[in-house]
């Protein structure tokens, strides 16, 4: 038994998730999550919101709420979506929580002991109006280049140029809208990660079984041009984590805080105190390698814009503490998923929503579409058809059909037990190795995270057990040899049993149906599958569930089409 401790990108407060967010991190992580518990491992799956920034105080400005009520308000939402979308996260915490102040001001107050933070004197736009300094991209204004009279302080959007606050013409706050602003002077911290590019070099080079896309990223990162930049981790706003060295006050930074992207991944570890806190367990087995972390294996999920994050900037903080913590072992990004020919977007409000997308049908559809299409080497689209044909294909026509056709025809020529019937013939004993090969091929995808394979295999194995179905027909067979019939019957309900064991980390909530159906809690993974095709025994009683999946009709397919082809409010 291992021990793996898994996180997932932590999304952002600002608003509920589409499924583009979704599939790019938390999803797959459950996925894995769920595998590796079903394996029999001990996992410590945890996840949060990310409640600091700019865009968390807009946000809850535009609801107009106070910063934290919004924070915990939308904390509550998005934990509920989760739970619906059977994200099953040993803990939920948040950004904003007392372990996450504390722990990032420890790791502020070691880096500064150690030389690796230095203090900038820079020059920021403020607004008087608005009465806060703004971020570039706060800032709008007529392109010098183009003219475009939208262009943001950072960028044009219009001619893509990349642009300084001061060079934008005609100036205003993208807050207020107010012209009336001039440039301050502010100072702030700034970590030394061109120190630490050598340590950063080494510890990625040590990670050869890291995906392409995540080291490739990281490698531009570090050699790309001038090279590692130190990076700015204070910001002038209300809302965050107070600048503090540990528990002391810092000359100088009285009323900064630290910048988002700096204590977002302290969460991570900040998180497993909560949980601990909440639970009465210990987190630094977890995240101490003096501790008992140096037996932890820890996978981090995200999409590929937020590598950088991951590869770079926390193991800065983590290797430039001096400090014995545990260090991402393995790091599994994503591609974009793509909606209806072009891009989800939660600032355009294109695309479906995790809101929108419960409502219309449960969890497990989406999650097995999602899954099935992850943007793993590329990206990928979602497009309505295609979500249709693979729920109907997949769900419907193979798993939910063996399921009901096996449960009906036994109930209507044996009754509501498991028959018995004898031994199994030579069909059975080749299905079995059919599934005894792909079982394996499955565990070791799932084990390597490859997702799409992981389902492909999965399909397939639904697949070999209709195709038996089929071709044993045991509605013909019992006409002139029950007993035989009885065999193949016995059989098909245990593939129900094996089918819900390997299906539960896709499908979690049609697996749990599928156990009582065939009135079982045996989940014990099927490391034989023969004896595993044997765990029901003859008399067992089992019942005929309600259809699991319903087909998506063309109609309801064009409706949701026309209905999720704007943009939302
Ligand atoms: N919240 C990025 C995002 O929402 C960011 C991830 C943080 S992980 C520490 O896309
Ligand atoms: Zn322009």
């Amino acid at each position: 038994m291992a021990r793996i401790l898994i996180t997932s990108a932590l999304p952002y407060i600002n608003g509920i998730k589409h499924l583009g967010n979704l599939v790019g991190s938390q999803l797959p992580a459950d996925l894995y999550a769920r595998y590796m518990r079903g394996r029999g491992n001990e996992v410590l799956f945890l996840c949060a919101t990310d409640e600091h920034g700019t865009p968390a105080e807009l946000a809850a400005a535009k609801a107009n709420k106070p910063v934290a009520d919004y924070c915990a308000e939308m904390h509550e939402v998005q934990a509920d979506i989760a739970r619906r979308f059977g994200l099953s996260f040993d803990h939920f915490g948040r950004s904003s929580s007392p372990q996450n102040h504390r722990l990032t001001q420890h790791f502020a107050g070691v880096l500064a002991q150690r030389g690796l933070i230095r203090e900038v004197q820079e020059k920021q736009v403020y607004s008087n109006a608005d009465g806060r300094f703004l971020p570039d991209r706060y800032i709008e204004g007529t392109c010098p280049n183009c003219g475009y009279d939208r262009a943001r302080g950072d960028q044009c959007e219009n001619c893509t140029k990349q642009l300084d606050p001061t060079d934008l013409i005609d100036p205003r706050s993208a807050v207020s809208g107010s012209t009336d602003l001039e440039v301050r002077e502010t100072k702030h911290l700034y970590l030394c990660q061109s120190a630490l590019k050598d340590d950063l070099d080494a510890w990625i080079d040590s990670k050869t079984d890291w995906p392409v896309l995540t080291t490739s990223i990281a490698k531009k990162w570090l050699h790309d041009g001038d090279g590692l930049q130190d990076r700015g981790i204070t910001r002038d706003l209300d809302w965050g984590i107070a600048v503090k060295k540990g528990d002391e006050d810092w000359p100088g930074m009285e009323g900064k805080v630290f910048y988002v992207w700096f204590d977002a991944p302290i969460e991570y570890i900040a998180c497993a105190a909560e949980w601990a806190e909440a639970t009465g367990n210990d987190w630094e087995r977890w995240w101490r390698t003096d501790k008992g972390a140096d037996e932890v294996r820890y996978v981090q999920f995200m999409g590929k814009d937020n590598v950088p994050f991951h590869t770079l900037s926390f193991p800065a903080t983590l290797l430039g503490s001096g400090e014995p913590w545990k260090m991402v072992d393995h790091l599994k990004s994503f591609n974009y998923l793509n909606y209806d020919g072009g891009q989800f977007s939660t600032s355009q409000g294109r695309g479906v929503f995790m809101d929108q997308a419960i409502k219309i049908l449960p969890a497990d559809y989406w999650r097995w579409w999602l899954l099935s299409h992850v943007p793993e080497s590329s990206d990928s689209e979602f497009t309505w058809e295609n979500f249709q044909q693979s729920v109907n294909k997949d769900l419907a026509d193979v798993l939910g059909n063996f399921v009901s056709r096996i449960t009906k025809f036994c109930r209507s020529k044996f009754g509501e037990t498991v028959p018995e019937g004898g031994a199994f013939g030579e069909q059975e004993l080749a299905l079995i190795e059919e599934l005894t090969t792909r079982t394996r091929a499955y565990e070791t995808h799932m084990a390597n995270m490859d997702v799409r394979k992981s389902a492909q295999e999965l399909r397939a194995l639904w697949a070999a057990g209709n195709e038996y179905l089929q071709s044993a027909a045991p509605w013909s067979t019992f006409k002139a040899d029950p007993q035989r019939a009885a065999v193949q019957v016995r059989l098909g309900l245990n593939l129900i049993r094996f089918y819900a064991v390997l299906s539960a980390p896709f499908i979690p909530d049609a697996a749990e149906r599928m156990l009582q159906a065939v009135n079982t809690s045996d989940t014990d993974w099927p490391d034989d599958v023969a004896s595993a095709l044997n765990v029901l025994p003859a008399g067992h009683e089992f019942s005929v569930p309600d259809a699991l999946f319903a087909k998506i009709t063309d109609e309801q397919r064009e409706d949701w089409e026309t209905r999720f082809s704007g943009i939302r409010d």
